[in-house]
């Protein structure tokens, strides 16, 4: 299910602006520590993956392992974070350097995998696994990165012949912009939407770092499709302000040389806009722009950021041709990791839901010519879409020939169908076979919200229940970059090693949980 996505612009320089990342620096979170330590650990032998024998922690140090002897460390929920161990031995003096490897992993399934044979499109740097020399045993070992993880796997490669190893004080030290104690659990009367609410709460701490990570484990930087539905999930529970407002002068400090806010930023040194643009994601910065608003009335931010936002909108319009958008601007939309999925119809979509949003933002403006124009534009493209896209014999929309799930999700957030036809073209989704499934829980949350729109609250949560519910079913602490439960080991990147299963794109259901959005 490879769908490669890498854009690489030559001599790319971004268009940097001091003010703006000085303030993004200003609103830069301390971050929180806890120190969290193994709730179980087990002594695996080889050929048996699934369990091992476990051992009383407090006799751990007293185990001594050998070349080919492993040992895994349960961290009883998923944290981000720092370890250290200290590393013992028994025996006679070492006398050859301890040589161990270490597996960290979010989910069990992934101590499983050979990090050898991965050819996926995606870096094998990602994978959390070390080689490495111990010279001076005793000694402490402080791992190298920072690491997402509730199971940390040992095995020692080697010793020699006089000594084996011990391993003793094993520590982590989990970072977060927030702790999840600091907001009450949900009490809602359905113990699996409760649960569903906290692992969801349990994602977004551990992505909320020193800026908004789409996950912790792989990319871990700020990307805007998933920016925006963390930015609402936070204003449900979390309530850091300053990380949202961080996250938007960074998209804007930092940006393509034609003003364009880039798809991702990266934080790791210097803030810097990455060479990739995806037109839909453009669009969420007028959206999370205007969301922010909302909530806050901030006038600085308004002042700052609102140009560089309707200018997003202003790009997408003009790229239009006859009402519709371009096959330029469709291509260089995201939408979903689902492979051959025609996108058209979905871009489309994207900017009709864009539009009402930049009306309100213009207004914020005192801009009344350009909230005029953007009203004009949305009844001009809602005509134009259905024209394009609604097939009267398939009563759907066909983007290019195509028929999915995502076309029909965005036409009807687009507001392009009348309520009652667009619930009645909804609840034909789930039986509909498709080659084109929704394959992430980001775009299961759209599914949700086009529910929402039409009046189905009680689908919707049925939905939110057996889709989110599938994952906690499989025990997951956190929730999944990419889940489609008729394909459980897919990976748009050519192998679930590399997949994320902490990814703030799937924790949406806190925000709709906490926003009633299901009981009107
Ligand atoms: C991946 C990440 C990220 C997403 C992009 C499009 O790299 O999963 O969350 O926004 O794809």
């Amino acid at each position: 299910m490879d769908v490669e996505r890498i854009s690489i612009i030559e001599d790319f320089v971004p268009k940097d602006d001091d003010a703006l990342l000085k303030k993004a620096k200003a609103y830069q979170p301390q971050l929180l520590e806890t120190t969290v330590r193994p709730i179980a650990a087990y002594r695996m032998t080889e050929g048996n993956k699934d369990c091992g024998m476990p051992i009383a922690l407090d006799a751990l140090s007293k185990q001594a392992f050998g070349a080919g002897d492993s040992v895994c460390l349960d961290f009883g929920s998923h944290w981000v974070g720092y370890c250290t161990l200290k590393v013992g031995f028994v025996g006679s003096h070492p006398d050859a350097p301890a040589y161990l490897k270490l597996q960290f992993a979010e989910v069990a399934g992934e101590l499983d995998e050979d990090a050898e044979t991965y050819r996926g499109w995606i870096s094998k740097s990602w994978i959390q696994e070390e080689h490495l020399h111990l010279d001076r045993v005793p000694g402490e070992l402080h791992l190298p990165r920072r690491y997402a993880f509730r199971y940390l796997k040992i095995t020692v490669l080697d010793t020699s012949k006089k000594y084996r190893v011990t391993f003793d004080n094993i520590v982590c030290r989990a970072v977060s912009a927030v702790e999840q104690s600091s907001v009450s659990p949900l009490r809602c009367g359905d113990p699996l939407l409760d649960r569903i609410d906290a692992i969801s709460l349990k994602t977004l701490a551990d992505c909320m770092q020193e800026v908004f990570e789409d996950g912790p484990k792989r990319d871990r930087r700020l990307w805007l499709g998933d920016f925006r539905l963390q930015a609402l999930i936070n204003y449900r529970s979390f309530r850091h302000r300053d990380l949202v407002r961080r996250c938007l002068y960074l998209f804007a400090g930092t940006r393509f040389p034609d003003d364009r806010i880039a798809a991702c930023i990266f934080t790791d040194n210097e803030a810097t806009a990455d060479d990739t643009w995806f037109s839909d994601y453009a669009l969420f910065y007028p959206i999370a722009l205007e969301e922010y608003l909302r909530e806050y009335e901030d006038a600085e931010v308004l002042h700052d950021l609102s140009e560089l936002a309707v200018l997003q909108i202003d790009r997408a319009l003009a790229s239009c041709e006859n009402g519709v958008v371009s096959q330029a601007f469709s291509d260089a939309a995201f939408i979903d990791w689902c492979p051959g999925l025609d996108k058209a119809a979905c871009a489309e979509g994207v900017l009709l839901y864009a539009l009402p949003y930049a009306i309100v933002l213009a207004n914020r403006m005192h801009d009344a010519k350009r909230a005029e124009h953007y009203a004009a534009e949305l009844a001009l493209h809602r005509a134009a879409a259905k024209r394009r896209y609604w097939n009267e014999k398939q009563r759907c929309f066909v983007s290019n020939e195509q028929v999915s799930p995502a076309a029909q999700i965005w036409m009807v957030l687009g507001g392009v169908l009348e309520t009652d036809e667009a619930a009645e073209l909804l609840s034909r989704i789930p039986q509909a076979p498709t080659d084109y499934p929704m394959v992430s829980p980001y775009m299961h949350h759209y599914y949700l919200e086009a529910l929402l729109a039409t009046g189905m609250q009680d689908v919707a949560l049925a939905h939110l229940k057996a889709y989110w519910g599938s994952m906690v079913e499989r025990d997951a602490d956190t929730f999944w970059e990419i889940w489609n439960p008729d394909a459980p080991d897919a990976s748009p990147y050519g192998g679930t090693i590399v997949n994320s299963w902490c990814h703030a794109w799937s924790c949406s259901p806190a925000y709709l949980l906490r926003s009633g959005a299901f009981s009107d």
